[in-house]
């Protein structure tokens, strides 16, 4: 019975202690108009900070679980910051970019309730193939 209990407890602070330590992405702009990481695969709460290394790009959602209240479009060569409370799956892209395939995934929760609703986004025809790419390695990585 000790050893249950004890079991229990060790088990308790795994489980809490991952909603406690929330962690932090960090993706960079990248000289060849891309994002450093094209699918980011993040927990309920963990945040994703977009560092402008790289001139004249930018961070904006497309897509979530959410589409009504999507993160705000982040300005131009500007940091970006977004905390990801609802779980599911995020498209952005760099505004200047996005038809040049500067388009990325934020995969939360490892949930992809709303997969089918970020595929029927009408894209051109180069961030369409991206996007064909990232979903397959997102679901590789699930
Ligand atoms: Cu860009």
């Amino acid at each position: 019975m000790h050893k249950l209990i004890t079991l229990l407890y060790i088990m308790s602070f795994f489980i809490f202690s991952k909603f406690a330590l929330a962690e932090t992405i960090q993706i960079n702009f990248t000289g060849d108009d891309s994002y450093s990481v094209e699918v980011a695969h993040i927990d309920v709460g963990d945040t994703i900070e977009w560092y402008p290394v790289d001139e004249g790009h930018n961070v904006e959602f497309l897509a979530g679980p959410m589409m009504n209240s999507l993160p705000e479009k982040s300005k131009l060569n500007a940091f970006n910051s977004v905390i990801f409370k609802i779980p599911g799956v995020y498209l952005y892209q760099c505004t200047p970019h996005g038809n040049a395939g500067m388009i990325g995934l934020v995969i939360v929760g490892n949930n992809f309730h709303n997969l089918e609703d970020i595929k029927k986004i009408q894209l051109s025809r180069a961030p369409a193939s991206v996007l064909k790419r990232l979903i397959k390695i997102a679901l590789s990585k699930q």
